[in-house]
């Protein structure tokens, strides 16, 4: 269904589900464009996001709980276990490397989080060059670690990083989390858990 609303009824609660653009018509669907933009969603205002409701467990986000951690240390801890150097740290804050949604982050569980991997089945899903890669396997395991309420609230990233070997430039995706001043690697493959290895290079967090 193209360019029209509909309405969907799921367990007798009934869902309005927003329109899509209609491409097929070469040019923007005012209508349509409008009922997905994000001041009508949940969430994500412009630069500073405001996920929180009643209810949620990050609530208030504007009014920092205690062991609350806020976005710009998960970026100085990032820089460090990264080994940036100090030019390198000064790019990193305007050419898109950390793109963190929240402005307050929930402490890690390493438990909580490496059950939630361990339950996610992506990484028995076979691997295909491009179309089912690193990337994959790295959204699959974020989308787990997003649909758990004990884990989407805490400092958990889609992580791009490349490396050199034998002169050739590698790119790979993982998953990361930040932990009391370290952080971790995910290897969604194969869901093994280890440190910034050395040879990693960070390109991008987003989470
Ligand atoms: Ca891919």
């Amino acid at each position: 269904m193209r360019g029209q609303g509909a309405i969907a009824k799921l367990n007798g609660t009934v869902l309005s589900v927003p329109a899509l653009p209609d491409f097929s018509k070469g040019g923007k669907n005012e209508k349509a464009n409008e009922s997905i933009r994000p001041s009508d969603a949940d969430c994500d205002e412009g630069n500073a996001p405001t996920c929180a409701k009643d209810g949620d467990m990050r609530k208030p986000k504007a009014e920092p709980q205690g062991g609350v951690i806020p976005a710009p240390e998960i970026v100085l801890v990032y820089q460090q276990e990264f080994r940036m150097n100090w030019l390198r740290r000064i790019w990193s804050l305007v050419d898109g490397t950390f793109k963190l949604a929240d402005e307050y982050y929930q402490p890690a569980d390493r438990d909580i989080i490496m059950s939630v991997v361990a339950q996610d089945l992506s990484d028995k899903v076979k691997y295909q060059k491009i179309d089912h890669d690193c990337d994959d396997f790295a959204f699959s395991l974020m989308g787990a670690l997003h649909k758990d309420l004990r884990t989407s609230c805490m400092p958990i990233f889609i992580t791009w990083v490349e490396y050199y070997e034998d002169g050739k430039r590698y790119g790979h995706a993982v998953i990361s989390f930040y932990d009391n001043g370290k952080v971790w690697i995910i290897e969604p493959q194969n869901d093994n858990l280890f440190l910034v290895p050395e040879y990693y290079r960070l390109n991008m967090i987003c989470g």
